[in-house]
């Protein structure tokens, strides 16, 4: 493949050229909350975007690095903060770095019975190890988190395993701020 590159465009909030979008809406997002009930009500009144992501296609061969921004939209379900999906790789041995741009987030990580919490802010530069599930949670009321990823182009994600071994903690709305609860 010939080199290139990007242009992150900050004040949208994309990454021009990109080749795949995909917007997660509430309806999407099924399951994913604590409160299916509220977030059920949200989908059927006007099913909000959760978060966009803007990706650049590579060969996911060996050697190759995928790339990508994500952007989540400010928001929450019953108190309960928008948040990604989360996942693991499916291989096991791929890690990822994610680099805060904009706004002010938190990023849960688990493995087995070990959980971290880190604080994801501008200029953050996260190394997430391999093997460890991964979520990107925006804890501000009025801005959206946007951030870029870079990860092995072999790497896959495995949803399904956060469905089976769901993140342990949840970041709900505490006055004006936030706070963690087990889930
Ligand atoms: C990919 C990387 C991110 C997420 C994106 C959306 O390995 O971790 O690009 O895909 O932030 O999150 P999720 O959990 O829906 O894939
Ligand atoms: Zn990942």
């Amino acid at each position: 493949m010939e080199p290139f590159s990007t242009i992150y465009d900050s004040e949208n909030e994309i990454l021009t050229n990109y080749t795949l979008h995909e917007e997660k809406k509430i309806s999407d997002m099924k399951g994913y909350f604590i409160n299916e009930e509220a977030r059920e009500k949200i989908e059927k009144e006007e099913n909000k975007v959760v978060y966009k992501v803007y990706k650049q296609d590579v060969p996911l061969i060996e050697g190759e690095l995928l790339h990508c921004l994500t952007c989540i939209q400010p928001g929450n379900v019953d108190g309960q903060f928008f948040m990604t999906k989360g996942h693991y790789h499916l291989n096991e041995k791929c890690a990822e770095i994610y680099h805060c741009l904009k706004g002010d987030g938190l990023l849960l990580l688990q493995k087995e019975d070990q959980i971290k919490i880190l604080e994801f802010k501008p200029n953050a530069i996260a190394y997430i190890p391999a093997g460890w599930g991964h979520r990107t949670v925006n804890i501000s009321f009025t801005k959206s988190l946007v951030f870029f990823s870079v990860w092995p182009a072999q790497s896959g994600y495995d949803y399904e395993r956060t469905m089976k071994e769901p993140f342990q903690s949840s970041i709900v709305k505490d006055k004006e701020s936030y706070k963690i609860i087990r889930r």
